[in-house]
């Protein structure tokens, strides 16, 4: 659909009065789809239309299947139920256009940027990891009935889109495989020493590989960065959950951790005033810590109050089976902050460090982090050890440059 279709698609879906005065625009930011939202210039009233095509909008040369739009329409469903108030309402689905009609949240900031202004999000590691814990473990066998997990593991079988991932975090990174990494050309020479050239990494990232590919832990969202939630200083709404898939549950939990990351690094890099940015850095240490230790605690009382296997009553095991999903978060925030710096799909925080000296030493310090994660996950079990790797790793990359 062009913006003109979907007044068209709009009006003949009876989503509007007959006297509405419509006008459309098209807002979508991410890299795969065309997100337009109408608005009825009479009564204010609006909504989002989006609509999955058969190539993504970063490059026709991922060819991805519009049942992604079913996928993600049930998901959102499925949030509302699960997380109410976390998630966008969703009006309809369209199986013939591979659209669906949804709330539209643009009172709310996509949170990358409303980081990147430094804003504070005082309910943030609430929200969210009520989301994740809600979502995430209310998916898993521990809670769910094994034969009903069993028919909605194949009913969110979603190839192409774990494809995009197994590819673009997993592999590429670490092997330049489809020669479609694009590393920041300063750094180019740096990361083929330090990532591609680390054999011992690419060992425990192919572990991590074989893992999202097997382990159907929960029903994942799986593409939870900071583009795909929607905030404001009261509220918090996920949305685009088009790559979810029964996979591990530290997916999630890792992507987010690593997104507060990135902004983290921005803070550092462009905020002049050192007082403001020192109490950022701070709230932003507070969040990365706060989304892994509340996401513990609340599974764990989740765990307690609902599990419903009778082997998950015994003496430790939900607290080996919350530090099994920790550690799996950590080496997945590993692989995301080494995936948006290296590969394909960046991310504004870091691209839009505009100082070449500021720009290389963000990147690095995460690179650097994010081999720590990766191969030392297992003594990653609570918050404070996650920002201890972060800040040891800005240490080293600052001693590493004055040796320079
Ligand atoms: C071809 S898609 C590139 C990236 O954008 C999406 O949001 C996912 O993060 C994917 O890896
Ligand atoms: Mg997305």
């Amino acid at each position: 659909m062009q913006p003109d279709d979907a007044i068209a698609y709009a009006k003949e879906r009876g989503f509007f009065p007959a006297d509405a005065e419509l006008e459309s625009e098209e807002i979508g930011d991410g890299n795969i789809n065309y997100v337009f939202r109408v608005r009825d210039r009479r009564s204010g009233r609006s909504l989002i239309i989006k609509q999955g095509g058969e190539t993504a909008r970063i490059s026709d040369a991922f060819r991805i299947t519009p049942d992604r739009v079913r996928i993600e329409y049930e998901m959102l469903k499925r949030y509302n139920e699960l997380a109410p108030g976390l998630a966008p309402e969703v009006y309809a689905y369209d199986e013939v256009m591979r659209a669906f009609a949804m709330e539209d949240l643009s009172h709310l900031s996509i949170m990358r940027r409303a980081l990147m202004e430094h804003r504070k999000l005082p309910h943030f590691v609430e929200h969210i990891t009520t989301f994740l814990v809600q979502t995430l473990f209310y998916t898993t066998d521990v809670a769910m009935d094994p034969k009903v997990k069993k028919a909605l593991v194949r009913r969110f079988i979603n190839p192409d889109l774990c494809e995009i991932t197994e590819d673009l975090v997993y592999t590429e990174p670490f092997t330049d495989a489809k020669r479609r990494n694009d590393p920041y050309p300063p750094n180019r020479e740096w990361i083929e020493r330090m990532i591609y050239g680390d054999g011992e990494l690419r060992r425990e990232v192919a572990k991590l590989k074989w893992q999202f590919m097997s382990e159907a832990q929960a029903l994942i969202h799986g593409d939870l960065h900071t583009g795909s939630i929607f905030v404001d200083e009261r509220e918090t709404k996920v949305i685009d959950p088009e790559f979810a898939f029964f996979g591990p549950i530290g997916y999630d939990v890792g992507n987010v951790v690593a997104n507060l990351m990135f902004a983290w690094a921005n803070a550092g890099a462009t905020m002049e005033d050192e007082a403001a940015r020192l109490d950022y850095l701070h709230w932003l240490e507070q969040a990365i810590a706060g989304v892994v230790d509340r996401f513990r605690a609340k599974f764990l009382a989740a765990w307690h109050q609902d599990a419903r296997d009778p082997l998950a009553r015994g003496i430790g095991v939900a607290e080996d089976y919350v530090d099994r999903v920790i550690v799996d978060s950590a080496g997945v925030t590993g692989l995301e902050l080494a995936r948006r710096i290296i590969g394909l799909a960046h991310v504004k925080d870091i691209t839009s460090i505009s100082d070449p000296e500021k720009r290389l030493k963000a990147e690095r310090t995460l690179l650097r982090a994010a081999k720590v994660f990766i191969l030392d996950r297992y003594r990653h079990l609570d918050g404070s050890a996650f920002v201890a790797t972060l800040k040891t790793a800005h240490r080293e990359e600052e001693k590493a440059e004055k040796r320079m």
